[in-house]
């Protein structure tokens, strides 16, 4: 079975971009892949926050996985932070990768523009190398907007490699087959995002029905009139075809108007959001469940994540 891992930041507001693109594909591929589904709680202390919303974010995404159906029969559900083996083999890569490297990652230069940086957000391309390579990682699902920390990851893996001798599994980055890209309802040149500065382009997974009636029907269309798919004439328009294709697993057809659309596209998404959240709020109450999770999916991946750093310290000369 192929080794797959796909991550997920701790940071709130996961969002039905989140579920099309990976929640929903990570799902499918657990027939068939020996799939790791991992929280990077450790990449939300880059940045300014509040220790106590870190924690609750954690639970929360560890929370909707398991809602949306992760079967952590199947899958190994865990958090980076919880497993030292991350923390310790991405010191290991931080010294076979250049200043130089991680300085030129397009997500530093944007998030470094302004304020104080810290310098882990400096490095924290090398930790998610290391996320991915010490699992043994095959597969790794990213969007665009992580190939190049993907990129930097097959790098480091291969370099190594090369100068201290066969240790890690090159990991390939993919765009699962199922996934949508949804885009942002209020600018849909942009993708639907956690960080956007407004909440108005966005449909978070926790969204009341209302709450998605309205953000749907303000969403931008187009004076063009016509329901048709056209990524470039109609942004606004496409996106919302395409999310309805997406809820619902069908060629939308026979829509003739934008209120129709919208009405359409709003029920498809209360719908396909409702046995999430029914199912989230009965995990909620059982906080116990999702802990005792977390620890199951440590303990399964651990042995082979000690393996990996057993073998890369003996290969860049450290005792045992
Ligand atoms: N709009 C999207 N459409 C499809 N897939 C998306 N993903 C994110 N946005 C969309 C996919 O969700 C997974 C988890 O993303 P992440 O937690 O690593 O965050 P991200 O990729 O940086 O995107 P976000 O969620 O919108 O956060 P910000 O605002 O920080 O950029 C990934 O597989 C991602 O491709």
């Amino acid at each position: 079975m192929i080794k797959q891992l796909t991550g997920f930041q701790s940071t709130g507001n996961l969002h039905l971009g989140n579920l099309l693109g990976a929640m929903r594909p990570l799902v499918e591929a657990q027939a068939t892949a020996d799939s790791i589904a991992m929280i990077a709680d450790l990449h939300a202390l880059t940045v300014e926050h509040d220790p106590a919303a870190v924690r609750a974010n954690t639970l929360e995404v560890a929370t909707l996985l398991l809602a949306a159906g992760v079967d952590p029969r199947r899958t190994a559900l865990i958090a980076n932070s919880q497993i030292p083996e991350h923390t310790e083999l991405h010191y290991l890569l931080e010294c076979v990768t250049g200043f130089g490297e991680a300085a030129r990652m397009i997500q530093f230069k944007e998030k470094s523009a302004s304020g104080a940086v810290r310098l882990s957000l400096l490095t924290y391309p090398v930790l998610m190398a290391a996320d991915i390579l010490v699992h043994g990682a095959e597969h790794v699902p990213v969007g665009n907007d992580q190939g190049q920390h993907l990129e930097l990851a097959r790098t480091i893996a291969l370099r190594f490699n090369a100068r201290y001798g066969e240790t890690f599994t090159v990991p390939a980055g993919i765009r699962p087959e199922s996934a949508a890209r949804v885009m942002d309802l209020s600018d849909p040149t942009r993708k639907m995002s956690k960080s956007a500065p407004s909440p108005a382009g966005r449909i978070g997974l926790l969204d009341p029905p209302d709450r998605i009636r309205k953000t749907i029907s303000r969403a931008v269309t187009d004076t063009i009139g016509v329901v048709r798919h056209d990524p470039e004439k109609q942004p606004g328009v496409t996106n919302l075809l395409e999310i309805l294709a997406a809820c619902t697993d069908e060629k939308p057809t026979g829509l003739t108007s934008y209120g129709a659309l919208k009405r359409e596209v709003t029920d498809a998404v209360v719908a396909l959001l409702a046995p999430i959240q029914a199912r989230f709020t009965e995990l909620a109450d059982d906080p116990g469940f999702v802990h005792q999770t977390l620890a199951e999916g440590k303990a399964r991946v651990r042995p082979a994540a000690l393996a990996t750093v057993r073998r890369t310290r003996a290969a860049i000369g450290l005792l045992d």
